[in-house]
């Protein structure tokens, strides 16, 4: 069977380190040995609140900063979810399939219900059933994703079995693919960094904005002074380091935290410059995307255009063998 891979990242606000790091990177070292599907999922953010008049920018953003992090649009399929209507065709086929119980239980849905109460809106709860025909209609043999899709992979699995089961086989069972970096804390060092969460590095940040941030961050909470030693297990900050700072220099940093040699402050510093060794060639890249936007908005045009084509043959599949003529 051939590798596919398929991911999706919502414009529901600015890309991030957790995206970068959890996602991303990852889809990047996929470009070569998988066909790659990666997706801007504008019809799963709009199941919470958002700026209509902002909402084609944030679309556009997402697909430039996609870009500028090293996602080739022409080694891959990167394009808009809406403009495939399929996704949201096929995801009306699999509510008849989704079990309402395997819905209920949903941390996602549980968590954005609590975070968004005055909107509990049925595209909240069905959420996992569109990723699954995202998924599924690309024939999608791999998942990459952080460690909070988890669930929803397994919850796609679970629907492909039964599609599979009930109508004939089609689909692969989809298998999620962890990066090296599944769960990126946000700043507050407790909840996962999270775009609509607000505690977050963006890739877009400016250097002074990337200061402040890393300096408000969380670290060992019973350091207090700056001569008690510190845990770097348990520091959020340090936790960053393993992924912008070289490994020896890293080592150096945790044998100096743990006797006091180096204070809470002059970390964070050294973070600062990993961090943005990062982020300076993405936005310069994304700087000179900027300038000659019309071409690529033909690339993910025509991205689009070939991913409908796909997914009109997997919806005939589907439809003949579910007796939909
Ligand atoms: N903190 C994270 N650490 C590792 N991976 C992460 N991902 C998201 N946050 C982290 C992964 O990035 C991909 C895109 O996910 P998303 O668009 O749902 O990102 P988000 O920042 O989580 O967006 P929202 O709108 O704020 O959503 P919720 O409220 O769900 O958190 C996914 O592969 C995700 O795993």
């Amino acid at each position: 069977m051939n590798k596919t891979v398929f991911s999706g990242i919502q414009p529901s606000g600015e890309i991030h380190i957790g995206n970068y790091l959890g996602a991303i990177q990852n889809w990047i070292t996929l470009l070569d040995s998988y066909e790659c599907f990666f997706c801007i999922v504008d019809y799963h953010a709009i199941t919470v609140k958002y700026d209509v008049k902002d909402f084609q920018d944030r679309v556009w953003n997402a697909i430039i900063d996609n870009i500028a992090c090293g996602i080739d649009p022409e080694k891959s399929r990167l394009f808009i979810q809406s403009h495939v209507p399929e996704h949201t065709e096929l995801a009306w086929i699999l509510n008849s399939i989704a079990p309402m119980g395997d819905l209920e239980r949903m941390t996602q849905y549980k968590d954005k219900s609590k975070q968004h109460k005055e909107n509990i809106n049925a595209g909240l709860f069905t959420y996992p059933v569109l990723q699954t025909a995202d998924i599924i209609l690309y024939k999608a043999t791999h998942v990459p994703v952080g460690e909070d899709q988890v669930q929803h992979i397994e919850f796609a699995r679970r629907i492909v079995k039964s599609f599979n089961h009930r109508f004939g086989k089609i689909f692969p069972e989809p298998k999620e693919l962890l990066s090296h970096a599944p769960r990126i804390l946000g700043l507050d060092g407790k909840a996962k960094m999270s775009k609509s969460m607000g505690n977050y590095i963006a890739i877009g940040e400016t250097r002074e904005v990337l200061q402040k941030k890393v300096m408000s961050a969380v670290t060992d909470e019973k350091r207090i002074r700056r001569n008690d030693p510190g845990d770097p297990s348990i520091c959020n900050v340090f936790s960053l380091h393993q992924f912008f700072t070289p490994s020896e220099k890293r080592d150096e940093i945790e044998t100096e935290c743990k006797r006091a040699g180096i204070g809470c402050v002059d970390c964070k510093k050294l973070l600062i410059n990993g961090i943005w060794a990062t982020l300076e060639p993405i936005q310069e890249k994304r700087t000179t995307l900027l300038k000659d936007q019309n071409r690529l908005r033909e690339i993910i045009y025509e991205n689009g255009r070939q991913c409908k084509q796909i997914a009109e043959n997997t919806m005939g599949q589907v439809k003949e063998q579910m007796g939909i003529r």
